[in-house]
């Protein structure tokens, strides 16, 4: 039903100044800003190892990173691919194009080497920074040869022969000389990360983000006089999910190097390690996801760990329910819970939780907390495109210097998701209510999220349309206790086949990473769909709401 647009407030701001964003400074400037003052304060902590690196440490060998890659012909505006957990090595590399002013595309290392390929190829990567466990992805037939036409730096094999035709990333870094970087001139609208995301429709593409761009999300949180995400030096944030993702990257990563905390780098989930190392190194503040609070809520060996250090659990990349933070909030009473609100394109910050703020103010519990500042958000009729007011659901957007500067290579898919007037649309249905929280109900776009990871449709279909026996299908997300949702499909068998569930699920889970596996096949006989031919994806899912209910 189309609803009246309410007369007063249709574009919503932070109730807090504006601050004053250093928008000029390249990203690696801006993040080491206190590293002369904090030369000897921690910075990353590898917690697979033990081995603190200080600020004048990490800084330094950022730079001598951003040397090494310059010696096997990294420039500005060349793409580095990372391949990598979590680990000192993935920043090194990330501040070490920066410093070069080239970009770094991150990818999830437990991809299979075709989905690998298409981040590689769609990003013009020069050089991949990856570890001998992955190089085999590498040797894909899809891939030009180690060594000939792909260069490619492995981390773990400093002294001992590297793996075939790959260089020892140590080894570069111990022989490199910061003296030598070239002197590039960066601007604030130069590409500096390039994390792949669906967005609102079809198949994931290169998100470009601005050193500008990263600046200003990142000075959303955490600068001003009333930062929104309280954190400095003496802070140690948990950086367990994983960097390829840009919740973990700026929101963790970017914002405490800014702020002068340390980082505690995991570089899996495992719970007595996790648990070990927020322990061991007084973590501070947890980023997090729902499935990683369930897991917390209900794991019993939380009772034999020391966590009284934790005083923030902020989480994002999918909704967190009531019952879930009164799960965990006995175990850790101590500690303020609340959620952000992100998206890749929207650089990534549309609203944080007010209580993590220098000067606290309430938030009620399922809120994603108030819009950032220095950003405008408004709330949109889906049908009609007029601004809502407060209390009324509609497609939320946001505008503000934070956002992507556009899709790689993909003009006409930036102009759907940003508008003339610079509005990204987000996909996600939401308001904002009398107290100016923001609260999201549901998605319009494609989008499933599995434990906050992607899994775009469209990338599902292809694979199954491209099956003889398959004459037409549909992905969506079905709700799911444990992840949130997960991806299931909607299958028209071809004439004479009588293919099964479990073949449909086998051929796909053989080509994906496992998070886009699907978790159930429906036989149908015809995919609904719009007379332009786009699949009424509102009706399969209404379909399987009333199947559950049932
Ligand atoms: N509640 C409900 C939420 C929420 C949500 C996101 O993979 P992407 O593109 O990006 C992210 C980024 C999340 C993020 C980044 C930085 C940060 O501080 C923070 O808060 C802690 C979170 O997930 O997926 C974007 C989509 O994920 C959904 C929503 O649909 C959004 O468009 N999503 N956060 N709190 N849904």
């Amino acid at each position: 039903a189309v609803v009246a647009p309410a007369p007063g407030v249709t574009v919503f701001r932070s109730k807090l100044p504006d601050i004053d964003i250093p928008s000029h400074l390249p990203l690696h400037d801006y993040c080491f800003a206190r590293a002369a003052e904090l030369a000897d304060a921690p910075c990353l902590i590898a917690a697979a190892t033990g081995r603190t690196y200080t600020y004048a440490e990490t800084r330094l060998l950022c730079r001598k990173a951003a040397a090494s890659l310059h010696g096997l012909g990294v420039a500005q505006g060349d793409r580095v691919m990372v391949l990598l957990q979590n680990s000192v090595e993935f920043v090194l590399t990330f501040f070490g194009a920066s410093f070069l002013g080239a970009v770094t595309t991150a990818a999830n290392p437990f991809c299979t080497p075709q989905e690998i390929h298409k981040q590689f190829k769609a990003s013009g990567a020069k050089v991949v920074v990856t570890q001998s466990a992955y190089v085999d992805k590498l040797r894909h037939e899809a891939f030009p040869r180690i060594g000939e036409g792909l260069t490619v730096a492995t981390v773990d094999d400093a002294g001992d022969a590297p793996e075939e035709g790959c260089l020892a990333f140590w080894d570069l870094v111990a022989s490199a000389d910061e003296s030598t970087l070239p002197a590039v001139s960066i601007s604030p609208d130069d590409p500096v990360a390039l994390p792949f995301s669906s967005g609102t429709t079809g198949l994931p593409k290169g998100v470009v983000l601005t050193h500008g761009g990263q600046v200003s999300g990142v000075a959303q949180q955490v600068d001003g006089a009333n930062p929104n995400l309280y954190m400095g030096a003496g802070d140690v944030a948990l950086c367990v999910l994983p960097l390829f993702h840009i919740f973990s990257l700026n929101s963790v990563l970017l914002c405490a190097l800014r702020a002068g905390a340390a980082v505690m780098l995991m570089p899996k989930f495992e719970m007595g390690a996790m648990l070990e190392g927020i322990q061991r190194w007084r973590v501070t503040v947890a980023a997090v996801v729902p499935p990683l609070v369930l897991a917390l809520a209900k794991n019993p060996a939380l009772e034999k760990y020391d966590l009284s250090s934790i005083r923030i659990v902020l989480s994002g990349a999918a909704p967190l329910g009531k019952e879930l933070i009164d799960a965990l909030r006995d175990r850790l009473p101590q500690a303020v819970f609340g959620q952000g609100y992100g998206m890749t394109e929207a650089g990534p910050v549309l609203s944080m939780c007010p209580e993590f703020a220098k000067e606290p103010s309430p938030a009620k519990p399922g809120s994603c907390g108030t819009v950032v500042r220095n950003a405008e958000l408004k709330v949109v009729d889906p049908d009609t495109g007029l601004a809502l007011g407060r209390n009324l659901p509609g497609e939320i957007c946001i505008r503000g210097p934070q956002i992507m500067k556009g899709y790689l290579n993909d003009p006409e898919a930036t102009a759907r998701t940003v508008d003339v007037d610079g509005w990204l649309h987000t996909g996600d249905i939401g308001y904002v209510d009398d107290d100016e929280e923001v609260f999201i109900v549901d998605r319009v776009k494609e989008l499933i999220k599995f434990k906050g990871f992607q899994v775009p449709p469209a990338e599902l279909e292809a694979l199954l349309l491209a099956h003889p026996s398959i004459a037409d299908a549909a992905v969506v997300p079905q709700k799911d206790e444990a992840a949130g949702e997960v991806p299931v499909a909607f299958v028209v068998r071809a004439a004479d086949s009588d293919i099964a569930e479990e073949a449909i699920k086998e051929f796909i889970s053989k080509q994906v990473v496992f998070y886009k596996r699907l978790h159930k096949v429906y036989f149908t006989h015809s995919i609904p769909k719009s007379a332009s031919g786009k699949i009424l994806r509102r009706e399969l899912r209404a379909k399987l709401a009333s199947a559950a209910a049932t």
